[in-house]
């Protein structure tokens, strides 16, 4: 394992154990396979249970909703974890733990916690979220035209949403929608509501092994129990976008350490010139930007788990280390497949498939202008973001 700094002797010896025992499972179970999967743009379905047993669902969560009363720290590592083998293992868990169970539990009524949360911890149903629509996933509110129309003791949900993580896998949708007074609510949507449909993305560049949707509710009628009680307004979806932003400033490093470690062993077992390309300064000073980015990065997602623990987190804290720590592992990966030369095009070598992949990660959960944005609005006071914000 690459870490620097040794940042892993200021985890507990639980939060280095997840992590050590989920790089064992995933060595063994998904890494063979992984370039196949991307390739032939396949989710491993048969590993969901796996997941569920091995703790990557809703690790956070208390152990009565089926969590395991987990650190941050330890949520961080799994993403890690996850990511270091592919971006498309570490989305699927994101969702499921932090836009599906995140507000159930933070949200939900009790029956709507004791109902769904250990079903999504074991991996037997499957949540994805629905707040992006078509028109600009940026600005989720001016966005959003889904509409929860209240009919005596039900709500009907029409609209549709788009670039949706596990779509179609999904037993359960998050639904963010519109009621008549103009407030944000989040609904439980059971995928096999009447005029609930989910189109698979295809064509995919980025992400293969994840898939996509577009859903499109027509009329949905669901009862007043599948409303999510507790919050109102754009602070719903937003809240648990930190969730899930903070794990991604923890998994864009794991991948950054799949792509570096990949490039230094290439680099030193190939020779051009009369000696092997690692003596060469122009190779050296891109191994060194990726280690010193994944050390600082590293750093940065240590201390923002301590801020969570104790409740101090800040989102624009989220936000900067969501959009640096992305870019360095975008960065590094394009820094790694140039090292590869030839071979880096190919599936063979992993670099590529996390380029290919970081690009959405730097794009979903707030592109990176988006955080740039939000920072600057958080250090100055001043809104660039635009009028509507
Ligand atoms: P703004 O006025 O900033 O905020 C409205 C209310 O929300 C509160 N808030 C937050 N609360 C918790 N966490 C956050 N990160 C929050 N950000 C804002 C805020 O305090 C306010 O509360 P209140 O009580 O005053 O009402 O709203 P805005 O319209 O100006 O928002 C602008 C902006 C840019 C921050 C927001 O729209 C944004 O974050 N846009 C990016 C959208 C995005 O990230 N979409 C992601 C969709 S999900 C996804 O990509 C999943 S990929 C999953 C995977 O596969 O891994
Ligand atoms: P837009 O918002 O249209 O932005 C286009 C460009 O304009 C970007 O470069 C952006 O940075 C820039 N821009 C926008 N506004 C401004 C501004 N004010 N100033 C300067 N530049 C600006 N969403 C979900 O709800 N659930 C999911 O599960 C989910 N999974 C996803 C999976 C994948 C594979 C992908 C690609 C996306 C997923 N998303 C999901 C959607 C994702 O969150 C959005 O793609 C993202 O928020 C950006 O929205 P957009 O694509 O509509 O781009």
């Amino acid at each position: 394992m690459f870490d620097f700094y040794q940042v892993s002797d200021l985890l507990s010896p639980e939060e280095r154990e997840v992590q050590r025992a989920a790089r064992r499972f995933l060595e063994a179970e998904a890494l063979p396979h992984i370039a196949k999967w991307w390739e032939e743009a396949e989710f491993p379905t048969h590993l969901i249970r796996r997941f569920g047993e091995m703790g990557f669902l809703g690790p956070s969560l208390p152990t009565e909703y089926g969590g395991l009363g987990a650190s941050a720290a330890t949520y961080g590592v799994v993403s890690y974890e996850l990511e270091r083998i592919d971006s498309g293992l570490r989305s699927f868990c994101s969702v499921q733990s932090s836009l599906v169970m995140y507000p159930i539990w933070a949200y939900g009524s009790e029956e709507q916690k004791r109902f769904y949360l250990p079903k999504l911890a074991r991996g037997e149903l499957v949540g994805c979220f629905g707040l992006t629509e078509a028109d600009g996933g940026s600005d989720p509110d001016s966005n959003m035209k889904t509409r929860a129309r209240r009919d005596g003791d039900d709500y009907v949900l029409s609209g549709s949403k788009m670039w949706i993580t596990n779509g179609n896998l999904a037993h359960i949708a998050i639904i963010w929608a519109k009621d008549e007074e103009g407030e944000v609510r989040g609904f439980i949507v059971p995928t096999d509501s009447k005029g609930f449909r989910a189109n698979k993305i295809h064509h995919k560049a980025s992400l293969r092994a994840s898939v996509t949707s577009e859903l499109v509710l027509e009329e949905v009628r669901v009862p007043k129990s599948a409303l999510l009680p507790g919050v109102k307004g754009l602070k719903g979806p937003l809240s648990c976008l930190t969730q899930a932003r903070f794990g991604i400033a923890w998994g864009a490093l794991g991948a950054l350490e799949a792509v570096y470690t990949e490039a230094l062993e290439f680099a030193k077992s190939r020779s051009t010139f009369g000696a092997p390309i690692a003596r060469r300064q122009l190779v050296q000073e891109k191994l060194v930007r990726m280690a010193a980015d994944h050390t600082k990065g590293l750093l940065l997602a240590w201390r923002l788990a301590q801020l969570k623990d104790q409740g101090k987190l800040k989102p624009a804290q989220v936000s900067l280390a969501k959009r640096d720590n992305v870019r360095a592992a975008l960065n590094g990966a394009r820094a790694a497949r140039e090292i590869l030369g030839g071979s880096g095009i190919t599936l063979e070598y992993h670099s590529i498939r996390h380029m290919l992949n970081l690009e959405t990660v730097d794009t979903y959960e707030g592109t990176h202008d988006i955080h740039t944005l939000i920072l600057g609005r958080e250090l100055t006071g001043e809104n660039a973001l635009g009028e509507s914000s």
